[in-house]
């Protein structure tokens, strides 16, 4: 069968399209799990966001999809519905199936009387689940056998029982395929990028995240034999940076020593690592870690603080991940010293904080974003955002603070929750202000490594980040609300992607 898998072109604001567009790592996934003699043609519409329709009529036309697969998150739900609109009209008999998180959490969504015909959703892990969805549609046998899978039988709908997490053990999940992708274009600031994954799943359990409801508390690592293929593959590929897309690499510390070691051992640590890391590992064994992250090549390390406050990281259920421990003891917040050792041993900290929770107030949102602007190399900053399922959502409901349902807002830099004593635009405003002159100073830091992507895209750079903005602003001729609200209106434009 022809088979097409698309991930969405609805871009993030701290992932700028000029310096990063990432493969969906889910995808090559998928291909790399189907039976062989499938045709399968991946395409990352964020590397063609200014021409989805285009595209999309193109790739039915090259490819002839007999199945036609969409990875989807809540806040390009919108998008994945009106592609999925354009495909049925572009070939009525394609068979469509939806997965990722927001297929998987808000399955409902997707079956509702308003959505576009979806025929299969696929809940929760995909490749074992795609590959016998796939079987059986080839071999015209039944549905009902296939767990994980929702499906349509005329007007009745079907939810077969979910589908236990992979083990990731035996080989069961096989390398991903990246010679299925058909568009060009991936960049880490002028290096070609690709994602790669060591482990599956968390343990933890904070509040605004996804994890839990998707799979359990659990953790499943891959044996490094099967990690080092990988990066092989994608260094094959032509990546010359790698970003590591586990739950929680550094929930096990030891093991992502060793694997730091089984990096520089197979001589890989030539490309650039990045990474999303926890900063209570960090900061904990950050004396021995942090070297050896430096010598394995990782470069831009994400650190999760989420705020820098302890009302609020009770709130988000993050206090224990960014606990520093002294001899067994806590000794406080894990974050000053988990950037000291970042920067001591030249890497750069992506500084990831969540403002805007139920109880901040002008001063304790300044408080962190005064924090960022000294602390961070590049600022990942969001707003508490109610995806479906997760328990933040019920608790912002329970308390009437979320300001309304447009989910393709649902993007954590646009806030769409109230706090008790702030508005959500004001929260936005506060955080958008001091952002961009984070991002700005990023600039420099970056020049040193990539100068001549700095020299050949400053200027784009600068533009990105500071649309909205006037040489009036600058010249503090007009209130900078008035460079915020064109930056919005801006922001609702870059969304309507067909
Ligand atoms: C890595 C990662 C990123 C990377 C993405 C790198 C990349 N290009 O792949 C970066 C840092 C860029 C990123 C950014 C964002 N992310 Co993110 N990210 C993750 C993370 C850590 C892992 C996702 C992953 O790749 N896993 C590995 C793959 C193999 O697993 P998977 O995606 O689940 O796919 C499996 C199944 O879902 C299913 N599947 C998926 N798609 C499809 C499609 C079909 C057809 C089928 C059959 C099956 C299927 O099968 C796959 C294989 O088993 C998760 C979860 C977490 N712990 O925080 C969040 C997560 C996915 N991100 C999330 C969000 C919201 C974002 C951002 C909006 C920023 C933000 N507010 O946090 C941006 C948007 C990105 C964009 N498009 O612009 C949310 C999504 C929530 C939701 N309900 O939509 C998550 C769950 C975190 C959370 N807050 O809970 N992210
Ligand atoms: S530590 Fe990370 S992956 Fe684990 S629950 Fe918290 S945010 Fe999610």
């Amino acid at each position: 069968m022809n088979i097409l898998l698309l991930a969405m072109p609805d871009s993030f604001e701290h992932m700028p399209h000029i310096s990063v567009r990432m493969p969906n790592g889910a995808l090559a996934s998928l291909a790399g799990n189907v039976d062989p003699h499938h045709a399968v043609a991946i395409a990352d519409l964020i590397l063609a966001r200014h021409r989805v329709r285009e595209t999309v009529e193109q790739l039915v036309r090259e490819h002839a999809p007999d199945v036609v697969g969409l990875s989807i998150m809540t806040f390009q739900r919108s998008t994945a519905m009106r592609i999925i609109t354009l495909i049925k009209h572009l070939k009525p008999e394609a068979r469509i199936v939806v997965g990722g998180y927001d297929p998987s959490l808000a399955t409902e969504a997707y079956t509702s009387a308003e959505a576009p015909p979806i025929d299969f959703i696929v809940r929760g892990e995909g490749e074992i689940t795609f590959r016998e969805l796939l079987r059986a549609l080839e071999a015209d046998t039944g549905l009902d056998r296939i767990a994980g899978l929702s499906w349509r039988e005329g007007n009745t709908l079907h939810h077969n029982p979910a589908r236990p997490v992979s083990r990731l053990e035996g080989g069961e999940i096989r390398l991903p395929d990246r010679s299925a992708r058909v568009l060009r274009g991936y960049t880490m600031l002028g290096r070609q990028v690709d994602v790669i994954e060591t482990s599956r799943g968390c343990t933890y359990d904070c509040s605004f995240c996804s994890i839990v409801n998707m799979r359990g508390r659990n953790f499943h690592p891959y044996d490094f034999d099967r990690v080092i293929a990988d990066i092989r593959d994608a260094h094959a590929h032509g990546a010359r940076s790698l970003f590591i897309i586990d739950d929680n690499v550094m929930l096990n510390v030891e093991r992502f020593a060793a694997l730091c070691r089984a990096i520089i051992d197979a001589g890989l640590n030539h490309i650039d690592y990045s990474v999303q890391a926890m900063t209570s590992s960090i900061a904990n064994h950050g004396a021995t870690l942090a070297p050896l992250m430096r010598k394995a090549g990782f470069r831009y390390v994400f650190l999760g603080i989420e705020n820098i406050i302890d009302e609020d990281l009770e709130f988000l259920r993050a206090r224990s991940k960014n606990q520093h421990r002294v001899g067994g003891k806590s000794a406080g917040n894990a974050t000053q010293k988990a950037i000291e050792y970042i920067h001591a041993n030249h890497m750069l900290v992506v500084g990831g904080l969540i403002v805007g929770n139920p109880g901040d107030t002008v001063q304790s949102v300044q408080t962190n974003l005064r924090y960022a602007w000294h602390a961070f190399d590049w600022p990942y900053i969001q707003h508490p955002t109610p995806y479906p399922g997760t328990p933040m959502a019920a608790d912002f409901r329970a308390r009437g603070l979320i300001i309304h349902e447009r989910l393709d807002e649902y993007d954590g830099t646009t806030a769409v929750v109230k706090t008790e004593h702030m508005a959500a635009e004001d929260v936005e405003f506060l955080r958008w202000q001091i952002e961009r002159w984070i991002k700005a100073k990023h600039i420099w830091a970056t020049f040193r490594h990539d100068p001549w992507f700095i020299i050949t895209h400053a200027i784009q750079l600068g533009l990105y980040i500071f649309r909205g903005c006037t040489w009036r602003t600058f010249l503090g001729l007009e209130p900078e609300q008035a460079a915020f609200r064109r930056y919005r209106a801006i922001r609702r434009q870059e969304r309507h992607y067909l």
